[in-house]
């Protein structure tokens, strides 16, 4: 073989080398079965082996009648029920030997000057019910350089004749030359003919392919060659017809179309592994959009999320709201039976009037508001945890099934980091939203509600051990009134107290009815800001749980990508290459065409 190449077809082979280890590791990648992978890396280990035909056939069709017809000597066992147990190698040997290289392959050797040109293999019948046969048959497809596809004439192209040629040619793109052995059993050229045509167009219809087959008697050519009587001899060949069948096989197959198949089989084989992990890749590209839809789907209820829990949030805020119009109502009693002449030494106390507002004004009103906005909070976490489980579960449901339907062994890895990254995902979810601290949030909001309201009514709110919102509610309803009071003397209040203090009294209801109006539009504006922050930081936690979602799909993306490129150049290369071997070795031969 070495000897055949020239310095061009020897890159040539190196390159298809390189060609095959970077589609083995591409096949690798892409997740591709281990056995396709390991027969990809055999593929490339034999590239500088002797020419290999194997002979592959249903069991007794007479594949190792065949060759021993060939040789002229019985160098393989033969007989009626399944014979040949194990692959068998032939090769060149200065004495017959055997010599087992593993549990189903033989080496024998034997004295034939063909077997320095080319190896044969015999193999086991492939439908014999010992299913083992059939494996071990299939595994040495691969290696093939041209397979000998031995069918015979009480049987030609059965069912599983068939799937085997799928297989041959499907999955791996070996060239096939048939051997329609047993033609002695014709009893006439027509019902030969018909045979024939049955198995071409056989191969038609299923391959695409117009076969070259070699109708033969693989019995009468042995015996020919075998009798001592030249009148027989002679009248059995010709019957036999194995005549081209053996030029075919000493002479095509061991001059330049030998260099030429050999060079262009593994090459056949890389075009048919790439059209198959296109398929592939295009598979998983469908699944990874799927994602991608998915993904955006969820972000978009997560909107829709928003805006419940925003409704919901006025329960609270009515709430509240409903809080302070008692405080007014208490007030305007307040002011009503404390403005009064009786009532003046109240009124001449700033402090004292101060402390009878708040205990039966404000009484716990500051307390209660905390109350609805602690619980705002917590029906807010809560309302948010259970939306986000929900469509994460739904989401991940759906994303199951889809897997599911589409289970390919091209999406086994995908699907299964999907579902490790949604455990790890609803783990997250429970662990942040459990590390609030409700009171604390409450305080958070109320204290931002209590610089969010106008600060003119702060003014002298000297409300130290008050409640959060006690030197808010002070300032807003008592003090211009007591100031207001507290500068007049007894003296002027007891004179002018019948005709003064009723226009004081209507003036300071007025201003308290101002004042609290004002304060529920600031409160309820502020509370619906900091309720709108709380709901964005909620749920931007959520959200950000998803994060390890997006990465996985942005990996799987550029994973896809680039096994896409990959694919593109080794498909590019494998066109170079076949060129390559056209021009340098030769025209096609029309009838082994791929
Ligand atoms: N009539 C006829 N019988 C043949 C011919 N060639 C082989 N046979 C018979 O067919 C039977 C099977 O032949 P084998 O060569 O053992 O077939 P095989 O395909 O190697 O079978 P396995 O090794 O079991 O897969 C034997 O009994 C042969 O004698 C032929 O040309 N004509
Ligand atoms: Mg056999």
């Amino acid at each position: 073989m070495e000897a055949l190449l020239h310095p061009g077809l020897i890159r040539v082979r190196d390159d298809e080398r390189a060609l095959l280890n970077r589609l083995r590791r591409v096949l690798e990648d892409a997740g591709v079965e281990a056995a396709t992978v390991a027969s990809v890396e055999d593929v490339a280990r034999h590239l500088d082996a002797l020419f290999l035909v194997v002979v592959v056939g249903e069991f007794n069709a007479g594949k190792s009648s065949v060759l021993n017809a060939l040789f002229g000597e019985p160098v393989m066992e033969e007989g009626p029920i399944p014979t040949t147990a194990k692959v068998t190698i032939l090769r060149y040997g200065e004495e017959r030997m055997d010599r087992q290289l593993s549990e189903y392959l033989v080496e024998r050797r034997y004295p034939s000057p063909l077997l320095r040109a080319l190896h044969l293999v015999d193999t086991p019948g492939t439908n014999s019910i010992i299913r083992r046969h059939q494996e071990i048959t299939e595994q040495f497809i691969p290696r093939a350089d041209l397979v000998l596809f031995v069918t015979s004439y009480d049987r030609p192209l059965t069912e599983s004749e068939r799937q085997f040629l799928t297989f041959i040619r499907e999955a791996w793109g070996k060239r096939l030359v048939f051997v329609l052995n047993k033609a002695d059993l014709a009893r006439s050229d027509e019902a030969l003919a018909q045979v024939l045509e049955h198995i071409r167009s056989g191969c038609r219809e299923l391959m695409d392919l117009e076969p070259r087959i070699f109708p033969v008697s693989a019995d009468l050519a042995f015996r020919a060659k075998t009798t001592d009587d030249p009148a027989r001899r002679a009248d059995w060949w010709a019957q036999s017809r194995f005549e081209p069948l053996e030029t075919f096989i000493t002479q095509t197959l061991t001059g330049p179309d030998q260099l030429r198949l050999k060079l262009m089989s593994p090459l056949d084989t890389a075009a048919r592994l790439l059209a198959a992990l296109e398929a592939r890749l295009h598979q998983r590209r469908t699944a990874l959009a799927e994602d991608e839809r998915r993904l955006a789907a969820l972000r978009e209820r997560l909107a829709a999320t928003r805006a419940e829990l925003a409704d919901g949030y006025r329960r609270y805020i009515a709430e509240v709201d409903t809080l302070l119009l008692e405080v007014e109502r208490r007030g305007v009693q307040f002011l009503t039976d404390t403005i009064r002449v009786s009532q003046i030494g109240l009124l001449r106390d700033r402090d004292r009037f101060r402390e009878e507002f708040a205990r039966q004004v404000l009484r716990t009103t500051d307390h209660q508001i905390e109350q609805s906005v602690t619980a705002a909070v917590d029906w807010l976490l809560k309302r948010a945890l259970a939306l986000w489980t929900q469509t994460l579960t739904e989401f991940h449901e759906k994303m199951q099934a889809a897997g599911g339907a589409a289970a390919t062994a091209a999406q086994a890895g995908f699907a299964y980091n999907r579902q490790e990254v949604f455990d790890a995902i609803m783990r997250e979810t429970s662990r942040r939203l459990q590390t609030h601290d409700l009171s604390e949030e409450a305080r958070r909001i109320l204290s931002n509600v209590q610089s969010g309201v106008d600060t003119v009514q702060m003014a002298g709110a000297g409300a130290a051990g008050l409640g959060v919102l006690s030197g808010v509610l002070l300032a807003a309803t008592t003090l211009d009134a007591v100031g207001g009071f507290g500068l007049a003397s007894s003296a002027v209040l007891a004179a002018a107290g019948l005709t003064v203090l009723p226009r004081q009294r209507r003036k300071a209801i007025a201003e308290l009815r101002d004042r609290i109006e004002g304060l529920r539009s600031d409160v309820e504006q502020a509370l619906t800001r900091q309720f709108d922050q709380q709901i964005a930081e909620t749920l931007g936690k959520l959200e950000a749980t998803l994060e390890p979602y997006t990465r996985l799909i942005e990996r799987e993306r550029s994973e896809t990508d680039r096994l896409e490129a990959e694919h593109a150049a080794l498909r590019q290369e494998t066109e170079r290459l076949r060129h390559a071997v056209r021009e340098q070795a030769g025209d096609a031969d029309d009838a082994l065409a791929g």
